[in-house]
Parts: structure tokens; sequence; C-alpha cells
């Protein structure tokens, strides 16, 4: 690799990629593990965490992965504790865990916006604080969130996803303004809309072999109209984690196939014929 081709690689770097027993969580992990870096990770199912090892085993990485709650800030102490005593200071930090309840607001309860809220915002601060000492301590550092297309914009029945994908962007924001001085950087990668399990129910196909109208919807809102791919994030996720982008800080990079430059075509103008089934994993 030459010289300026090192600024990307992550040799010898720890990488804590929160919920990263597959999805996204998952691709950011393989990437940083194909340029040097050594892989931790956690979900809250010991079933998961299996399942993430042998995924991580059939791509020849060997993880270190424990079950921890990143809402649960006692178990978050002690998995970063853990880390520290077996593996070393955790240099990368990508609080990518987290889950959407698509609710109409009205019809939305107390504790499932909660549960957004805790998992989707409060997590990333929780992780961000027990990591940060250590980072501090070391002079260097990497935090990188997780945001979406709803940290700018809104949608029907997302509402607590868009609050805590909009705070995650400040938490971002405020993460650089008070840590940049230690040569931590904290950004964010803002993804659009990617086949995952998670966003899997908007893009199932009807009862009649139709396209889901949100399917439809997002690649007529999506120039490249396609949905993204988890491999389409490797590369942003490698820059944002490496010496490559030590000058960049509290920014969110949208990854979106140009969703968020384009007012969108009438989807009744798709051809959907040309359109490939979304490839995704199965968890
Ligand atoms: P996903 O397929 O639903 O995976 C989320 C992961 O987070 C799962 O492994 C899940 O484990 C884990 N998780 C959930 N709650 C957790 C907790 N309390 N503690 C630890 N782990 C937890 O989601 P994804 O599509 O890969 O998305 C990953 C991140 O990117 C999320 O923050 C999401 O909001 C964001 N994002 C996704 C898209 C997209 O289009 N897919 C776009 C923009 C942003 P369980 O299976 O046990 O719940
Ligand atoms: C939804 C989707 C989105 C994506 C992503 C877009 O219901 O609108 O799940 O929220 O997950 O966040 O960037």
């Amino acid at each position: 690799m030459t010289d300026f081709l090192q600024k990307f690689a992550l040799n010898g770097k720890v990488a804590w990629v929160t919920g990263a027993s597959y999805g996204l969580g998952f691709a950011y992990a393989e990437a940083f593990a194909s340029v040097g870096a050594k892989i931790v990770f956690n979900d809250i199912k010991q079933e998961l965490v299996d399942r993430g090892l042998e995924a991580y085993k059939k791509k020849g990485i060997e993880a270190y992965g424990a079950v921890c709650d990143v809402t649960n800030e006692e178990q978050v102490q002690a998995f970063v504790k853990d880390v520290e005593e077996k593996i070393g200071t955790i240099d990368i930090l990508v609080n990518n865990a987290g889950i959407i309840k698509r609710i109409p607001m009205v019809e939305m309860e107390l504790k499932d916006w909660n549960a957004v809220i805790n998992i989707d915002l409060t997590g990333p601060f929780i992780c961000s604080k027990a990591v940060l000492p250590s980072m501090i301590k070391k002079g260097s550092g990497k935090i990188i969130n997780a945001c979406s297309m709803m940290s700018e914009f809104g949608r029907e029945t997302v509402s607590a996803y868009a609050a805590a994908k909009g705070g995650l962007k400040m938490l971002t924001r405020n993460i650089c303004s008070e840590y940049g001085q230690y040569n931590i950087q904290c950004n964010a990668i803002g993804p659009g809309y990617i086949a995952t399990p998670q966003t899997a129910p908007l893009r199932a196909k009807q009862e009649d072999g139709s396209m889901h109208p949100f399917d439809r919807f997002i690649r007529s809102k999506t120039p490249a109209q396609r949905w993204g791919r988890t491999e389409d994030l490797q590369g942003l996720a490698v820059f944002l984690a490496s010496e490559a982008s030590d000058f960049i800080n509290g920014q969110v990079v949208y990854i979106d196939g140009g969703i968020s430059a384009y007012i969108g075509q009438d989807p009744s103008n798709l051809d959907a014929s040309k359109f490939q089934e979304e490839e995704e994993e199965q968890i």
C-alpha cells in the first residue's frame, strides 16, 4: 500500500461497532477488519452475538463479541473495561445500534417513544461517554454516529426515530465541540434508504406480487433509482474511522444515492420491470 493509502489503514486499531451482528454494523466492521482493525461488537441477545461471531469467522475475521445493551450504562461500562483489559483502548466507536417504530404519533405509546429515544440517542451518549476518557488519555479517537435521512427530514409514523436521529446530529456536533481539542473526531454517517432487515417491511412485495408502494416511492425519490446496499457505505465508514479524516469534525456525511438533493419524480413514471429484487442479508 503506498504511503498515501496508509492514511486509510486501521492497522492495530480497536474498533467497537455497536449492534453489529448483522446489517450496517456488520458491514462497517467487515470493512474495518479488511484494513487492519481489531473488531469488537455487542448485541442484546447471546444468540445474535453467537450468530455474529459465526458470520465474522466465515469472513476470516476474529471478532470479540459480547452481550451488552447500549441503554444500560452499567453493562456498557463493564463491556468497555473488559475490552480495554483484554484487547486494548478502543480507538474507534461506531454508535450503530438502533431501532425504529413506525407508529402514527397520536397512537404511539410512551413506552415505544422511550424505547426508540433510549436506544437511538441515549445509547450513543452512554457508549461515547464510556470510551472518551481512554481516548483523551491516548490523545486520539474516532466516534462515528448513525444518523439518517430523518436527521434532516420528517415523515409520517417515525416521530420518535426522527427526534432521536435529529438529536444524534446535535450530539455529534457537541462531542466534536467538547473533545476536538484532544484530537478526537466525532462525525456521523447519514445513510439514505438501505436494504437491511430494518427496512425490509418497506420493500416487502404486496400480496399480488406488486412492488410495495414505499419501495416505488423511495426509488422515485432517489436519482440512483435503487435502495442502497450495505457495501455502499463501507468506504465512507473506513474514511471517517481513519487518519485521512482527522480534520473533519462534527459533520454528518450523507450517503443516500442523491435523495437529499432531488425533488423526486412521479412514482407512476417508474418502469418497475427493470428493478431487481433488492438483495439483503438474511439474519
Ligand atoms: P438493523 O438491521 O435493525 O440492525 C440494528 C442492530 O442494532 C441489530 O443488530 C440490533 O440487535 C441492534 N440493537 C438494537 N437495539 C440494541 C441495544 N439496545 N443494544 C445493542 N444492540 C442493539 O438496522 P440497520 O438497518 O443495520 O441500521 C443500523 C443503524 O443505521 C441504525 O442506527 C439505523 O437507525 C441506522 N440507519 C439505517 C438505515 C437503513 O436504511 N437501513 C438508514 C439510515 C440509518 P437486535 O436484532 O437484537 O435488535
Ligand atoms: C423509514 C426508514 C428510514 C431509514 C433511514 C433513512 O421508515 O423511513 O426506516 O428511517 O431507516 O433512517 O435514512
